[in-house]
């Protein structure tokens, strides 16, 4: 114990340091106070520092010149004072220049009052800190603070075993879940379902009132008592206002005396979400500066990993030690999460996502254009003539590119599985000041299906853009094959975890079966077909589906199927029904799961295990049943993505919308280590529109240093804390954004109305006749709107493999399948009630079948013969 140790304590304090002799050293306070498992969490320090948890300890690099001790501070929050209780406050700290530490214990918040001051002297070997204090106060969330700051010379400050120990034990930790009456916060659609669940002791139905923002009774019924539900152990009932159709704001549902939180009913619900759900990913861009005329001041900041001091990294990037001798270019690309890594594995599904969430404008007729196009979306590319979701995509795509092992390197054509700060950082920190070693770590197949896959989807959807990208992506996908094909065992350590994520995966077979897929619905070739149609998993519900879970970065034979089964490729129509029936069995379960549980929700994991990022499995599940009603038109399935919405946005044991910026109750402190609100006010909470990962059940055992405090023993929906330090529950990442993107897209459209068969403004006849070596086919497209389109543009996917030859009457582009044709000089204006007719032959000899779907600048037309 140092002699400083020996002073008296804390300007509130209660003269007297001696703890009582009946009381013992008390309980501990501090969470996560010897860093054992490595993480920092939940600790927190001022952004001008950074820090990293290294061989046990905490290890702050404090900069040279601040003026005050407050400049630089290492924190916890959230610690519980009581007044009149005696404490113990220590830790063992050294720092490479000796300095003098004021030891708080105080108020979080102004006017920062303290219960314990002290300054302590810390020299170059380890110090001993010890304080003794009696609390003059109550401080509920105290703060613990080491404020190092005010020296003239840089140093490293580092910090091991922190205690303070004293006071009560601290209280079961009792979620606050607001009303008993769950709806969803943001609200319903007009025509679609409109459920919510009442937790209630009550054994017989109650009645139920929703009523309009003037207090009026909108309508009313009976709840049906649904028993305990076992996802929340809560006993609730359900209730339903499906006919209540008058589009308005401020609706609330009253049972038995109790009133949820407010909600609209109206069609433009999700517009705003569809954007901010993509702009997430702008946000998360790394090696380019986040600039404040597209997302404002506070969410403003410096390009990371650029190759400016003191990031290393990552325009030069070594492999870890052993692994390679050659350095790699590979910045751009998003940040996975609340860290810094880069993870191939993670970004494949993501951009596969964003892309499908375009795609998806190309094949369904109920999915529109505009709002993904050039100039809709805040990203720097707008204006550049592609679609502003594809600039997106493309940050990530050059990024998984970049990653590949180059041609002459052992491996070649394999891709590196992540690269990653070497030790894990802490936050708060902005990615242009994180100072570790950034490295490569090595290639994997999973990651190289990851290229194959999302490049050769890029492939077909860049063609009509960017010609020269569209091959690179080509070629990146199909070198990518060969390499698997050569290596189809080599797996990421399991154990690779040091300063990222493992994304460990055993099972390559779902990888190998989406790369075929993709490679074969862009490129026809028989090799791909045969590695589609020979893989164990095609037509295997459960295998490209599994109960209980459904599509994730580790299960991707889905993504393979989802493609099949919407984008036109050279399945025969059996081969075609099979997988379509594949999509539409997995969404009758889900949708079965939905209509069972009282929460809504299409998600019902065996045993209750809600899985890290839950709330992604919800929303992947919510995709497949977005495609089954987009290929069948059926309306069960888009009720129970409805439900599915419902649930994320507050219908929930939680009383919780998961999405930021969206309902009353919306989650705003997820774990992210620059948008750090919750540990440094001067950084924003969470941009709107970014869901947190959600329920994982077995947070409290997996070093979640909050979940192990306050979730021991949830019900597997409830366990979940909007709290900064709750990594495994509160994270937000890119592979859980991007469904939440595609779903937010596709309920924006179901939304609009705009789409609906009786909506459309346009009608197609597309006829073909063939001849003994071709094929000629006629289109003529008819305004049935009551506006003028002009200049007009009509795109189709073509089902078969024909080449476009003569064509009349209009402008025709052809990339691939994709085929767009545009006007003449003369036929620019397409006046209400008026048409056109042009038309191109075919090298197919066979007929070529009417492609069905038809976009006419970006919106669905109808099918028939024009009047
Ligand atoms: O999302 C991942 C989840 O499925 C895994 O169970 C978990 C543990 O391996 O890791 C999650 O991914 C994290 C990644 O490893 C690092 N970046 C943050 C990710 C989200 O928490």
């Amino acid at each position: 114990m140092s002699a400083a140790a020996l002073l008296c304590a804390g300007t509130l304090a209660v003269p007297g340091t001696a703890l009582a002799d009946d009381s013992g050293p008390g309980p501990e306070q501090i969470t996560n106070g010897d860093f054992a498992t490595g993480d920092a969490a939940p600790w927190w320090w001022t952004p001008n520092t950074s820090a990293a948890v290294s061989d046990g300890r905490l290890c702050v690099e404090v900069p040279a010149g601040t003026a005050d001790a407050w400049d630089v501070i290492i924190g916890q929050n959230d610690v519980p004072i009581l007044e009149g209780e005696s404490y113990e406050l220590s830790y063992t700290a050294s720092s490479t220049v000796p300095l003098t530490v004021q030891t708080r214990v105080q108020e979080a918040v102004e006017p920062y009052t303290t219960v314990l001051a002290t300054a302590d002297p810390v020299g170059t070997e380890d110090t001993r800190v010890t304080r003794t204090f009696t609390a003059s106060v109550d401080q509920p969330a105290a703060s613990v603070q080491l404020q190092i700051g005010g020296g003239e010379p840089a140093t490293s400050f580092c910090l091991d075993d922190v205690s303070l120990r004293g006071g009560a034990e601290p209280p079961v930790y009792v979620p606050d879940t607001g009303s008993p009456v769950r709806v969803n916060q943001v609200g319903y659609l007009p025509h679609g379902p409109k459920g919510g669940t009442v937790v209630t002791d009550a054994d017989a139905p109650l009645t139920w009132t929703v009523k309009a923002q003037d207090g009026t009774t909108a309508a009313t019924g009976s709840t049906v008592p649904e028993g305990e539900d076992p996802s929340s152990r809560q006993r609730v009932h359900t209730f339903g206002f499906d006919d209540l159709t008058t589009v308005g704001d401020g609706y609330t549902v009253e049972v038995d005396g109790e009133v949820s939180e407010p909600f609209s009913i109206r069609g433009d619900l999700y517009d705003g979400l569809r954007s901010d759900a993509l702009a997430y990913f702008y946000h998360n861009r790394s090696g380019i500066e986040i600039d404040a005329e597209l997302v404002g001041e506070r969410y403003a900041r410096p390009a990371g990993h650029i190759g400016v001091a003191p990031n290393k990294g990552d325009t030069d990037v070594p492999c870890r030690p052993g692994v390679c001798d050659y350095r790699l270019d590979v910045s751009g690309g998003w940040y996975d999460a609340g860290d810094h890594g880069k993870y191939v594995v993670n970004g494949g599904i993501s951009v596969a996502q964003l892309m499908s969430t375009y795609e998806r404008t190309l094949t369904a007729d109920a999915a529109e254009s505009a709002q993904l196009d050039d100039g809709a979306l805040r990203v720097p590319e707008r204006g550049n003539g592609v679609p502003d979701i594809l600039d997106e995509a493309r940050w990530e795509m050059d990024f998984l590119i970049r990653m590949q092992v180059p041609a002459g390197e052992p491996l070649a054509g394999m891709v590196h599985h992540k690269m990653h700060d070497a030790e894990w950082t802490g936050l708060p920190m902005k990615p242009h000041l994180d100072p570790q070693q950034r490295e490569l770590h090595p290639p994997s197949t999973a990651a190289t299906l990851n290229l194959a896959a999302t490049a050769a989807q890029c492939a077909r959807l860049y063609a009509p853009f960017d010609a020269a990208f569209a091959d690179r992506c080509l070629r990146a996908a199909e070198t990518a094959w060969d390499a698997a094909e050569r290596h189809p065992h080599v797996l990421a350590d399991p154990d690779d975890g040091v300063g990222g994520g493992t994304y460990d995966d055993n099972d390559v077979s779902d990888e190998f079966y989406w790369a075929a897929a993709e490679l074969f619905t862009s490129t026809g070739k028989d090799t791909y077909r045969q590695a589609v149609l020979s893989s164990d998993l095609h037509g295997d519900v459960d295998a490209v589906f599994p109960a209980g879970g459904g599509i994730s970065w580790g299960s991707t034979a889905g993504l393979g199927a989802l493609t099949l089964s919407t984008v036109p490729n050279a399945l025969t129509a059996d081969q075609l029904a099979g997988v379509r029936s594949v999509v539409t069995t997995a969404a009758d379960r889900y949708a079965a799961q939905s209509r069972e549980q009282a929460y809504g929700l299409p998600y019902a994991p065996g045993g209750g295990d809600y899985v890290w990022g839950s709330n992604s499995q919800v929303l992947n599940n919510m995709v497949v049943l977005a495609v089954a009603h987009d290929l069948t038109g059926e309306a069960a399935y888009q009720d129970a993505v409805l439900r599915g919405a419902d649930y994320l946005l507050g219908r929930n044991p939680l009383n919780q919308s998961y999405v930021t910026g969206y309902g009353e109750r919306d989650s705003h402190n997820q774990h992210h280590r620059f948008w750090a609100h919750q540990n440094d006010p001067s950084l924003p909470n969470p941009a709107p529109g970014a869901v947190a990962g959600g329920p994982n059940f077995t947070a409290a055992s997996s070093g979640d240093p909050v979940a192990e405090q306050k979730l021991s023993g949830c019900a597997p929906a409830m366990c979940y804390v909007d709290d900064i330090g709750s990594w495994s529950t509160n994270e937000i990442t890119i592979n859980w954004n991007a469904p939440l993107a595609f779903i937010a897209s596709y309920l924006d459209d179901a939304g609009d109305g705009g789409q609906t068969a009786s909506g459309r403004t346009c009608r197609v006849a597309y006829s073909s006749h063939p001849w003994n070596s071709g094929s000629t086919v006629t289109v003529r497209v008819e305004n049935t709107g009551p506006s003028s389109i002009e200049p007009w543009s009509l795109t189709w996917l073509l089902p078969g493999e024909q080449r476009l030859s003569h064509t009349w009457s209009a402008e025709f582009e052809q990339h691939g399948r994709t085929v767009s044709a545009r006007p003449l000089a003369w036929n620019r204006t397409l006046a209400p009630g008026a048409a056109v007719d042009f038309g191109f032959n075919t090298s197919a000899s066979d007929a070529s079948p009417d492609p069905g779907t038809f976009k006419l600048n970006g919106r669905a037309c109808a099918s028939g013969t024009a009047g």
